[in-house]
Parts: C-alpha cells; sequence; structure tokens
C-alpha cells in the first residue's frame, strides 16, 4: 500500500482534498460546521457538525460530484497568515474553530488556505490549486465524538483518499475491496463463526457452533504445548472483589478499563479485566522452595474491558474475552531462561501457524504519566532493563514504544496488521516485579529467608477472539484440515445409487468432522457450496468410486480429483493432521 502520511507529495493532495470535501459539504449543507480534517495513514478525513443530519450511503455520490466540479473549477489555493485578533474575528462564528485558535500556542503561526469561496484554518501545506486534486474517491463515513469523548456531541466524519494518478488510486481501491473481503467480521458471519445480538451487547460475541469448535481446536493446540512446558492450568472465577482489585493496583491505575462495581450482600465485586490477582493468590496457597521455581500457572479466562463503543470490532475488540493467560512465578536468576522459553513458544506457535507478518515491541512506561504508572524509578529501570537485555542476548529485532507498557511492567508485545484498520497486539509476555510485592508472595532460599518471587504474565494467542479473527484474516476463511469446522465433506454424486456408499465411509471416518450432502441437488450446485464454505476435502462419490470400493477427493483451492483407496485416504488425512497442514 502507497505510503500517504510520509510521502510529501501525496501527504498534501490528501491534505487540500480534506478540503476539498468540506467545501463540497458546506455547499450542500449551508449549515455545516468543520472541527479536524488530518490525513491519516489511509487518506484523510474530516470531522463534520451536520446538526441533525447523519450522513448516509446517498450522500456520498452527491459529495463527491460537488467535489468533482470545484476541483474542474480548478481556483487556486491561497495561504494568508493572521494575527490572533484576524483569525478570531474570522471565525468567530464558528466555535470549533476558536477552540482551535484559543487552544494554539501563544507565539504560533496562524494561517488559513482559501479556494473560491471556502476558507479554512489550517497550518498546510497545501498543492496550488483544485484543479490538481483529480484522482481522490470517499471511502467510508462513521459518526465521531467530538475530542473522541462519549461525552461530548456525536459529529459526522467522512474518510477519503486522493492519489497522483489513476492507477494507483484504482490499485488502492482494488486492495480495499480486497482487504473487506478478508474482514474477519464478514467470513465470521459467511461461515457462521460468530454473531453479536443487541440484546446481549456491545462487544459480546457470541461463538456459534463452527466457532466454538475453531476455539476447541486451539485449546487443545495450546494445552498440549503449555503441559509439555511444565504449565499448571487452573479455573477461577471472572469475578473478583473490588478489594482484590485494591491490592493489586488494578482499582487505582486499570479502573477507566474496567466495568463499574456491583453490590452483592456486603461484597463488592468487579467483572474482572484481568487474571494476575487470582493467580497471585493461587501461588500464594502452597509454601514454595527456591526448587519449586519456576511455577507456571496457566488459565483460559474470561475477561471483560470496557473497550469504548466505537472501538469494539468483531472477535479483535471485545468487551468479554478469553486469555490464553499464564503467570510464571521465578527467582530473580531465572528471568532470562523464562522469558526466552516464552519468545521460543511464540515463535513456535507463529511457525505452526505460518505466522509471517509481525513486529516485536518493545512497550515501556511513560514517565510523565504518573497516573497510569506506578511510581518506583528504581523498579522500572530495573525491569526495563532486563528485558532489553534478555531481548538483545535473544537477537529478536525489535522496536520501542514508551507509554505502552502495562500499569505493573514493561512488556514484550508482537503486533500484527489485521485486514481493516491499525496493527493490534497478539502475544504478550510482560515483566512484573510490583504485583508479587503487592501481594507479599515470597519463596524460602537456599538459606531459609523469604524472597520475593518475579512474575512473568503472558498471553501466547492473546486472547482466542483475537487470535481467531487473525487466524480467519490470514486464511481467509480456508482454515487449515485440523482447525476447520467440517473438515470433509462427502457428495454422493446421485443420493439413490451412491448415498449409501457415501454413509459408510462417514461412518469410519467417525474421528473427523463430515458431513454427508444428502440434498438432492447437482453435484456442481454441491461442490460449489463445498467451495463457498471453505471446506478442506470434498469426496465425490460416483458409480466408479462405489464399484471399485474408493473415494475421489479435492482439495480445496484445487482442481484435481485423485481417486485412492480408502484406507489410503485415511493415512493421508492422518498425516495431514500430525503435521497440522
Ligand atoms: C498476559 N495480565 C496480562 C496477562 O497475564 C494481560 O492481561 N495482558 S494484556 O492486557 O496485554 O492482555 C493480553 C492480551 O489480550 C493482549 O495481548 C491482546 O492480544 C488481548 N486483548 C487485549 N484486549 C483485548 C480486547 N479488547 N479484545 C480482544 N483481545 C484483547
Ligand atoms: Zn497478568
Amino acid at each position: 500500500m502507497k505510503e500517504i502520511l510520509h510521502d510529501e507529495r501525496l501527504n498534501k493532495l490528501n491534505h487540500s482534498c480534506a478540503h476539498l470535501l468540506a467545501q463540497a459539504v458546506k455547499h450542500l449543507y449551508p449549515e455545516a460546521k468543520f472541527w479536524v480534517g488530518p490525513v491519516i495513514e489511509e487518506g484523510f478525513y474530516y470531522d463534520i457538525d451536520l446538526g441533525d443530519k447523519v450522513i448516509t450511503e446517498e450522500d456520498i455520490p452527491l459529495i463527491e460530484k460537488e467535489m468533482k466540479k470545484i476541483a474542474k473549477d480548478g481556483k487556486r489555493i491561497v495561504r494568508r497568515e493572521l494575527s490572533l485578533e484576524e483569525a478570531l474575528e474570522m471565525f468567530k462564528d464558528d466555535p470549533y474553530k476558536l477552540d482551535l485558535i484559543n487552544r494554539m500556542e501563544k507565539d504560533a503561526v496562524i494561517s488559513c488556505y482559501t479556494q473560491g469561496d471556502f476558507t479554512d484554518l489550517c497550518r498546510g501545506p497545501h498543492v496550488d490549486t483544485v484543479k490538481e486534486l483529480k484522482y481522490f474517491k470517499l471511502i467510508k463515513f462513521s459518526g465521531a465524538y467530538f475530542k473522541g469523548d462519549a461525552k461530548n456531541k456525536m459529529l459526522q466524519r467522512i474518510y477519503g483518499v486522493c492519489f497522483d494518478n489513476e492507477e494507483d488510486l484504482l490499485e488502492y481501491l482494488h486492495e480495499l475491496e480486497e482487504a473487506k473481503l478478508r474482514d474477519h467480521r464478514k467470513i465470521g458471519k459467511d461461515l457462521s463463526i460468530f454473531m453479536t445480538h443487541d440484546l446481549v451487547g456491545k462487544g459480546m460475541p457470541l461463538w456459534l457452533p463452527n466457532g466454538a469448535i475453531i476455539r476447541k481446536q486451539l485449546e487443545n493446540y495450546i494445552y498440549e504445548k503449555e503441559q509439555n512446558l511444565g504449565y499448571k492450568h487452573v479455573y477461577t472465577p471472572c469475578v473478583g472483589t473490588v478489594d482484590l482489585y485494591k491490592t493489586s493496583g488494578h482499582w487505582d491505575h486499570y479502573k477507566e478499563n474496567m466495568f463499574p462495581s456491583m453490590q452483592v450482600d456486603e461484597e463488592s465485586f468487579v467483572l474482572r479485566p484481568m487474571n494476575c490477582p487470582h493467580h497471585m493468590l493461587v501461588y500464594a496457597n502452597d509454601l514454595h522452595s527456591y526448587r519449586d521455581l519456576p511455577i507456571r500457572i496457566g488459565e483460559f479466562a474470561t475477561d471483560f474491558r470496557y473497550e469504548a463503543s466505537g472501538a469494539v470490532k468483531g472477535l479483535e475488540r471485545v468487551r468479554c474475552m478469553c486469555q490464553n493467560d499464564a503467570h510464571l512465578f521465578v527467582r530473580p536468576d531465572q528471568i532470562g531462561e523464562e522469558f526466552k522459553k516464552v519468545v521460543e513458544l511464540i515463535l513456535d506457535v507463529y511457525k505452526d501457524f505460518g505466522i509471517k507478518n509481525y513486529k516485536f515491541r518493545l512497550s515501556l512506561r511513560d514517565k510523565e504519566d504518573k497516573e497510569k504508572y506506578f511510581d518506583d524509578d528504581k523498579m522500572w529501570n530495573e525491569a526495563e532493563d532486563k528485558l532489553r537485555e534478555v531481548l538483545n542476548d535473544f537477537g529478536i529485532d525489535y522496536y520501542e514504544a514508551i507509554g505502552e507498557a502495562a500499569f505493573y511492567g514493561p512488556k514484550l508485545d508482537v503486533e500484527v496488521k489485521p485486514a481493516v484498520g491499525p496493527e493490534v497486539t497478539l502475544s504478550t509476555c510482560q515483566l512484573d516485579f510490583l504485583l508479587p510485592r503487592r501481594f507479599e508472595l515470597f519463596y524460602i532460599d537456599k538459606d531459609r529467608n523469604k524472597q520475593t518471587p518475579v512474575v512473568i504474565h503472558r498471553a501466547i494467542f492473546g486472547t482466542f477472539d483475537r487470535f481467531t479473527a487473525f487466524i480467519l484474516e490470514e486464511t481467509k476463511g480456508a482454515l487449515p484440515l485440523w482447525l476447520s469446522p467440517t473438515q470433509i465433506s462427502i457428495i454422493p454424486v446421485n443420493n439413490e445409487y451412491h448415498l449409501e456408499y457415501a454413509e459408510s465411509i462417514a461412518s469410519s471416518l467417525k474421528d473427523y468432522r463430515v458431513e454427508v450432502d444428502r440434498r438432492s441437488e447437482k453435484l456442481g450446485y454441491k461442490l460449489r457450496e463445498s467451495v463457498t464454505r471453505k471446506i478442506p476435502i470434498t469426496l465425490i462419490i460416483g458409480q466408479k468410486e462405489v464399484d471399485n470400493n474408493n473415494v475421489s477427493y479435492r482439495e480445496y483451492g484445487s482442481e484435481e480429483t485423485i481417486t485412492v483407496s480408502l484406507e489410503e485416504f485415511k493415512k493421508i488425512l492422518q498425516e495431514k493432521i500430525a503435521n497440522r497442514k
């Protein structure tokens, strides 16, 4: 995809196109008032106050038409610098621009740009004339709260993009279409993987039977890996008392991400946003010697987080999620080794799933943000240095991000790019010197003294929700055999003659998720549907197969039909499953 934000020419074009959009909107809706219209990675948008009017699908072509008309007219784009008084006078009837002017630095240069009958407060830079704006498209629209705050008025946001030539625009639009087809929300619906319902609530997906199969397979897969690495799994409640979260520090540092508390008899509960406090208590339930460490407590744990309603997205960003979580309690001398094992596990899992496009991000605290991060420079410096040291020893490429750490410590996040929208974190591995102290955890060292363990928080899939969303997009819904809800579809060519044999094959494939297509539709129709449903293997059973007592199969994505004995077919299946192909 073209770099819009960081390419000087494209940046200017998109910036000017945002003004063109505003001008066209003003022509069509003279009452319109404009907040901000920045250039973003994918083009530009403008946030517009249209009173009670809500932009609809029908408005977009009209606005675009007006934009084309203005562009053709070819007015020059003229910059003018203003004194503060002039600016205040010029925009005196525009509360949004006044807000911007009043928040400008004292000696900032105030400028405006005029094109024909439209003037906007703006820093620039712009192209010389609107004539240069030829290859643009309005992409989408949505509501957006003024200043991103749900307590404020909802404005109308219109997104667009502008290029230098037609070829680039068409290529971009093509990529956009492709991305929409890959969007897990579409695939999730088409393949009946999950649903949402207003009565359940925003960001609270319901996993349908097909989705439940995928999730179970993922659980089995990672459980087996974790068993082999010495993890012990637990089940703990998805609520805790407010006191639990006060002890952990979440109440002070993570409250805005939590659902409000609820009173039951004398206890005040919260839906848990994280599982660490529960696991700390599990650790504290036993006495531990230095020889017992590391202790690795894992859980597939349901959490609830308050995510802004505009941010929730399919399975990728939800308010009710299930983490593939674990907390590793280690001695200080074990941090490096244990951290390395987690990174190895991440790499191992990514290899199994064929995930190649990802970035490691070292997420550090923002020293100024005293509200989010507990105030202990020594502890932070120690934790951040330790992480850097491990990463450098391990030799993995990473970049650093200030202000992205958890409140209790720095972390290594793995970032991936969804089909639509900005990057998200999948796996995470976090170092924590704080919570063990707050819960007064200890182990007995060689000299029989109490020592505080260090905790490593880690989630390999992140959440089953986000991971499933990602895998659906990576595979475009064509999941590998072992993960696929329906693994094999058996199509009798003619029910009258071939159904019985097809059924007998189905019974001998009881270890697999098999469907017999008994409908009296044409073969071509059934085959097409098997492909639409992205079923990995389709068996076609006709007279030849009945006569020779064998099977003919096609794999998803291939036109080739292969005929083998049933025994041979079973071997092929076993091999594919064993290799997680
Ligand atoms: C790893 N206490 C740690 C844990 O022990 C923790 O909760 N870390 S986290 O906040 O980073 O969350 C773990 C993972 O959950 C993230 O890496 C991300 O992949 C996933 N996640 C976070 N928020 C959401 C959400 N709203 N929807 C779906 N997945 C999410
Ligand atoms: Zn944790």
